[in-house]
């Protein structure tokens, strides 16, 4: 968040808390703090009521909607506020009533169930007494290591977790995670020492982190900024920075400002007085030049988490820019998506994810991750842990083991991709295929952690039906999106298995599924015929943009090569070539989002007629995106299916009011349309989207819409054994299925198991002397 705060403010702040002005031991006879300081969400509407805002206090938001921010308003401010008459809304009437309820939410919490660690957020010393309880308890596991002394002579404590070394084993890839940069985000220690505790307790216990400590080596930093956390407990809740005395009467430098790698950049302060304070050099501080020659100083670093609070992010590389893509991009989305669906599966909270290219949140400059990814090769993130603002930095104590158990899956994620070489996978598998056609596969391989990919050494290992040998394709293409054609099979009703094999540099075999061939994937051989292949390139024939009903008064339906905003998308969902869809209201370039999205009412899309008749089942897809506005938004986008030309409707989904479909982002959606109505030859789909709530900015899109009919299997040849089709067995079916050795000729492949060998002959045999048809 950009923390504007102003000399003023600090001034004010420092004659309210004389305790500012000392080396603050303890607070004896402070103010009581924050006593009608408040927070406001405010809404400028031109740049020079922005610029006026920044004056008037502490910016406070971490995620930049357009225009609107957060501020902490010290007492007198929010009467400025009044006077300037920019639209605001008041979160909370006096900061110190937060505070104090924090802290009963604290003592009640500690009353109850006091014992446990995680019931309230701890002190530097507690975390120090349950680190050395922990090392003491497994020695085998742990072992606590010292990182530096802060600027008030501090301790900063590591724990080192691993599992015991195994002789002849290579060095084990190592993942830092630091916490507690930023004092006030208390959420940080306390999931870092949930991690530390999970990763010890759950040794022998749990397969799935037993294994990840026996082969990662874990090093959890819980507290850097011990002054800060320690004076944020004492005296000034909302502390950030470090204890420097800056020698101007200020105090402080941001930690997360002072790291070397573009040191001094966006969002950084030369001003002893801001809560952005960089510091008079890269490592001024004692914390985050000793937390560098710590790092410097591990052995095979391979990635590195950076704890923070609030809003419920995942941030890659690089802080310090939203224009420059940093190297190593799809280690650093497969590591980044692979933790945000672990994170958001654990318990619903949603994490926004992405690099500094995303734009989730403001430039930062000189923060430790960058230095950690540049200067260590280590894949680096920041967690900003709950929440997205309603309690903000004073989160109540109940959410330390939710969150903490969110953030865990997440680094467990991180424990498994440290480990890689390849990061196999396929792109959008088929489920089903057509019988008699060829099938290509799109298989992704990520070459991970510094190693390649054995040149030409990918194949596919596949089969029809679940027994026999397997037969081998090779994936070809260049770069990372390969791909790799199954020959046309005629074994309707089958399915056929597969699997993918590569070796990388290091001659290590790497297979997809992991566990290959105990596990495989596969998809059904089915008599399927492409209704509906539509990418929305051509005119939209058939389709209904917009009905006369409609009762939204801008942003309707039209087909266009859209115009990204923030909620909307900038590209088509269609590969390769294609630029057009559906959107609602297209932008001009440059526009902001809330100018053509969605007002006041519905905009209705109707898809052309599909013959979907005959069939027993009809897959069909579409790719949508919906944006409903700030978090939670309260509109929905719905799709519903007729098979009467539009006569009546049945639901099929309902997007929203909440989850991460609504926030933007080409999803694909599939379903089975037997499953909804009876197949005719008068299908059609309706999308509706709108803003009918309180108006947010609301935007959808559609794109590529197919739709596939599966009919019964035709019925088995008329004249099993005839491999030559002359409608008698004998000789020469022999001869063909000789020719046709080890082929997946279909003619030949007479028990259909995808490939011509003995078994065929055997039918040729069996059916020997027979004449049909
Ligand atoms: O500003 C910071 O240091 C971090 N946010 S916080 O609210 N916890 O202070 C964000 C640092 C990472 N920033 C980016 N990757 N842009
Ligand atoms: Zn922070």
């Amino acid at each position: 968040m950009p923390h504007r705060a102003l000399s003023s403010i600090t001034a004010l702040a420092m004659a309210l808390m004389p305790v500012f002005s000392s080396m603050a031991q303890e607070a004896i006879d402070a103010p009581a703090p924050y006593e009608n300081w408040k927070i406001v969400d405010v809404s400028p509407r031109t740049a020079q009521e922005h610029l006026a805002l920044a004056q008037l206090g502490e910016n406070l938001s971490c995620t930049p909607r357009p225009g609107a921010q957060r501020l902490l308003l010290e007492p007198g401010a929010y009467e400025a506020l009044l006077a300037l008459g920019v639209p605001h809304n008041v979160l909370s009437e006096n900061v110190r009533a937060d505070v104090e309820r924090e802290s009963a939410m604290r003592a009640e919490s500690r009353a109850q169930r006091g014992a446990d660690f995680f019931a309230d957020y701890r002190a530097p010393s507690e975390i120090d007494a349950y680190l050395n309880e922990l090392v003491t308890l497994r020695p085998d596991l742990a072992q606590l290591l010292t990182v530096g002394t802060t600027i008030e002579g501090r301790t900063i404590r590591a724990i080192r977790i691993t599992g015991p070394a195994v002789p002849g084993e290579p060095t084990r890839p190592t993942i830092i995670i630091n916490a507690g940069q930023h004092a006030r985000e208390w959420i940080a220690p306390a999931t870092a020492m949930w991690a530390v505790e999970r990763l010890i307790l759950d040794h022998g216990i749990n397969a799935e982190t037993t294994d990840l400590v026996n082969r990662v080596n874990w090093i959890i930093v819980p507290s850097l900024n011990r002054d800060g956390y320690q004076y944020s407990i004492d005296s000034t809740r909302l502390w950030r920075k470090n204890r420097r005395n800056n020698g101007d009467g200020t105090f402080g430098v941001d930690l997360n400002r002072n790291w070397s790698y573009q040191w001094g950049g966006a969002s950084t302060s030369g001003s002893g007085s801001s809560d952005l304070y960089r510091g008079t050099g890269p490592f001024s501080e004692p914390e985050s030049s000793a937390l560098r020659d710590f790092v410097l100083a591990q052995p095979n670093v391979k990635a590195l988490i950076d704890l923070h609070s609030y809003s419920q992010l995942i941030l890659g590389p690089w802080g310090y820019s939203r224009a420059v893509l940093p190297p190593r991009e799809l280690e650093l989305r497969a590591t980044g998506d692979a933790m945000q669906a672990a994170m958001v599966s654990t318990h619903g909270t949603i994490y926004q994810e992405g690099l500094g290219v995303d734009a989730l949140i403001y430039e930062a400059s000189g923060v430790l991750p960058d230095w950690s990814f540049f200067q260590v090769g280590a894949l680096s993130w920041t967690y900003e842990l709950r929440d997205t603002g309603s309690f903000g930095f004073t989160l109540p104590p109940n959410q330390i083991i939710p969150t903490g158990q969110e953030a865990f899956e997440g680094l467990k994620q991180l424990g498994r991709y440290v480990q890689v070489r390849l990061d196999l996978s396929l792109l959008l598998p088929p489920t089903t295929a057509p019988i008699n056609q060829a099938v290509t596969l799109n298989v992704r391989i990520i070459p991970f952690n510094g190693f390649t990919l054995a040149p030409g050494s990918a194949r596919l290992m596949w089969r029809v039906g679940a027994s026999g040998p397997f037969m081998e394709s090779p994936i070809s293409g260049v770069g990372t999106d390969l791909s790799v054609t199954i020959p046309a099979q005629s074994a309707c009703g089958q399915a056929v298995q597969y699997f993918v094999t590569a070796v990388a540099n290091d001659g290590t075999i790497v297979t997809f599924p992991p566990d290959a061939p105990a596990s495989v994937r596969s998809f059904t051989l089915e008599n399927l015929t492409v209704a509906v292949d539509d990418p929305v390139e051509s005119l939209p024939i058939g389709w209904t943009v917009g009905l006369p009903g409609d009762t939204a008064v801008t942003g309707g339906w039209e087909q266009a090569d859209p115009n990204g905003t923030l909620a909307a998308p900038e590209d088509d969902r269609t590969p390769g070539s294609g630029t057009m869809c559906f959107v609602t209201g297209n932008g001009k370039p440059g526009e902001s989002s809330g100018q053509s999205d969605i007002d006041n009412g519905v905009t209705t899309l109707i898809s052309p007629v599909m013959d979907l008749s005959g069939g027993t089942s009809a897959t069909i897809s579409y790719w949508r995106w919906f944006y409903n506005g700030s978090s939670p938004g309260n509109d929905v986008f719905t799709v519903d299916l007729s098979n009467n030309d539009g006569s009546t409707w049945t639901r099929v989904e309902t997007v929203g009011p909440s989850g991460p479909a609504t926030r933007g982002g080409w999803l694909q959606h599939t379903f089975n349309a037997a499953a909804f109505l009876p197949l005719t030859n008068q299908m059609r789909l309706r999308f509706i989207a709108g803003d009918t709530g309180t108006q947010q900015v609301v935007e959808a899109a559609i794109d590529d819409l197919r739709a596939e009919v599966s009919s019964a299997c035709p019925p088995p040849p008329s004249c099993p054994g005839d491999a030559d089709g002359d409608s008698a067995v004998g000789l020469s079916d022999i001869a063909a299925v000789v020719n046709a050795w080890g082929t997946s000729d279909p003619n030949a492949d007479l028990d259909g198991d995808g490939a011509v060998g003995l078994s065929d002959l055997a039918q040729v045999i069996e059916f020997w002397g027979q004449a049909c048809g």
